[in-house]
């Protein structure tokens, strides 16, 4: 592990080769944070793993990303400067607070960070968290490269105090995770935070006082409105040729290249809108073009301040842009000779055989799908690893949504199918999951007196995100030893009696196929918890202890 701080030999160096990840964490630490939280999910799981090694500051992998919120928040009411992270389904969890923070305002600054995934690299969906934004009543920046990400984030903390707002700071997969040189600079001095102090009337969200509230969040986002003209985040770049290009992020990368010296309006502050400058850049162009990856999130705002713009029907709502997919299209249409500019940068001529993913070899998970295959039944799954078990050989899984989902639809089945229901059905669960959301689907089905047939499986991690311990696994994103949950006594809680507990060996087919069978065939609500380490995280340990 880096020990960061005055003395290391990475932080006396004024540039550094980072990942946006690692910036945002570096940008963090340089303007103060004294808080970081999150849960893991790609691509945003390096941003906490990276700040985690920099002194005097507190980090945390929270159980699900609302707490890793709620945790956030306290931290600011408190004084504290806070960065939260998560990845963009992350942000549908963490949404309820998310809304209500937007009214409160903060002490210290808070950043949440959604990490965006275009093309689903890594994902279930792939929504467009710039419109979080919006709805929230929550400013939002986006860097273009891993030195505005570190850039961004400073300043996002010293807005985020001015306004007396959270700021919203998006990336997507590829600024995430790309690497390029960031000049950086010492931690500021952030003292202490101040601690809490009673203000009822701005923390206490209660119609009353959340009216009064809601009345100073749109004055505020007004005056964000009127001030972003002016922010240095958003510049006009000014070029040759008659289309100008309105543009963000990484887009702004695959612009650049792919038009060297077309004028770009480049966006840092993606929400609320400079008007002004739209107004002007477009004065100054014969035909705006917004260049933006998923939703019509620009175009649709400049089209409704009465300003003529092209987008969309260039450029698709799904997947990720390049710069032979920004600059085809406009040639296709004829608006850019063929020849103006070179030829559009195409993807090298590399034809890689598809592999499709699978579970490792020696996967404790490869048991229980196994069974499950043979035996025929409905698997209602979930998010991990595990849900490799949806693909052949074991094709053993039937639906998939969110994280936590497995054992609440494995519940609807059950009331929906009535008297027919024939105890065919099986919830199926990492270890990371069930702690994140998979409880209150448990104990949703305990009090509603459900059959549900619950497994868990425990590989000692959270393994697809990269191997983050959680709370079932005793240790810390530290290192240091934890308090790890007890499934026994957890089942007890929820009135499962012995008989309907157990937990198994993975790696031992006849225990899984004997506690599989036997539960299968009992009423009531059934937990079995199939446990055996990973075999990434096992040789991990190894090289580490050798
Ligand atoms: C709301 C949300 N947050 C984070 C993620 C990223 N993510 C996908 S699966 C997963 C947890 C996997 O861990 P576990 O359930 O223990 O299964 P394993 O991969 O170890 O088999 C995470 C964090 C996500 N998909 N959705």
């Amino acid at each position: 592990m880096l020990a960061h701080g005055s003395g290391c030999t990475i932080c006396v160096m004024k540039r550094q080769l980072l990942s946006g990840n690692e910036a945002i964490a570096r940008g963090a630490w340089e303007a103060g944070v004294h808080v970081g939280t999150g849960y893991p999910g790609t691509p945003s799981t390096e941003i906490l793993e990276a700040l985690k090694d920099y002194p005097e500051v507190y980090t945390e992998w929270s159980v699900n990303e609302k707490v890793a919120l709620e945790v956030g928040i306290g931290a600011s009411l408190a004084g504290g400067r806070t960065l939260v992270t998560m990845k963009h389904v992350g942000v549908n969890v963490a949404a309820d607070p998310l809304f209500t923070i937007s009214y409160i305002g903060v002490k210290g600054g808070l950043v949440i960070v959604s990490a965006d995934d275009p093309a689903m690299h890594s994902s279930q969906n792939e929504q467009d968290n710039r419109n979080y934004a919006h709805a929230a009543r929550m400013p939002m920046l986006e860097p273009a490269d891993s030195q505005e990400a570190r850039d961004f984030t400073r300043i996002a903390f010293e807005l985020s105090e001015k306004y007396d707002v959270p700021f919203l700071l998006r990336s997507t997969t590829r600024i995430s995770h790309a690497r390029s040189i960031v000049s950086v600079a010492e931690r500021a001095a952030p003292g202490r935070p101040a601690g809490f102090y009673r203000n009822i009337r701005k923390f206490v969200m209660i119609p009353a006082y959340a009216r009064l509230r809601h009345v100073a969040v749109e004055e505020r986002m007004e005056a964000i409105a009127r001030d972003a003209d002016e922010l240095s985040l958003n510049r006009i770049e000014e070029g040759s040729g008659g289309i100008g290009f309105v543009t963000s992020g990484v887009v702004y990368q695959y612009v650049r290249e792919a038009f060297p010296d077309a004028p770009i309006l480049k966006l840092g502050m993606v929400y609320p809108l400079p008007e002004n400058l739209i107004r002007t850049f477009a004065k100054s162009v014969e035909t705006v073009v917004v260049a933006e990856e998923l939703d019509s999130f620009f175009e649709s705002r400049i089209r409704a301040m009465g300003i003529p713009v092209r987008g969309k029907e260039f450029y698709p709502r799904l997947g990720e842009l390049s710069p032979g997919r920004v600059r085809a299209p406009l040639v296709r249409a004829g608006l850019i000779p063929a020849t103006d500019g070179g030829e559009a940068p195409t993807a090298p001529a590399i034809t890689v055989p598809p592999r499709p993913p699978a579970l490792c070899p020696g996967c404790p998970h490869r048991t229980v799908f196994g069974l499950l295959h043979e035996l025929g039944m409905k698997v209602t799954g979930d998010i991990g690893c595990y849900t490799l078990g949806a693909l052949p050989p074991f094709s053993a899984m039937d639906t998939c949504v969110d994280m936590g989902a497995s054992i609440g639809v494995a519940q609807g089945i059950e009331v929906a199918e009535g008297d027919a229901y024939k105890r065919d059905t099986v919830a199926v669960i990492g270890d990371s999951t069930f702690a994140h959301s998979g409880i209150t689907g448990l104990i949703n089905a305990a009090y509603n007196g459900r059959e549900s047939f619950v497994i868990v499986l425990d590989n000692g991690t959270t393994a697809m995100t990269g191997m983050q311990p959680n709370p079932f696994s005793g240790t810390r994103i530290s290192g240091e030893g934890a308090f790890a949950l007890d499934y026994g006594k957890l089942a007890e809680a929820v009135g499962i009696d012995r008989e309907r507990f157990r937990t198994v060996d993975a790696y031992s087919k006849e225990e899984v196929e004997r506690a599989v069978r036997e539960l299968a065939t009992l009423d009531k609500l059934k937990l079995l918890v199939v446990k055996g380490p990973c075999v990434i995280l096992r040789r991990k340990q190894k090289k580490e202890a050798s």
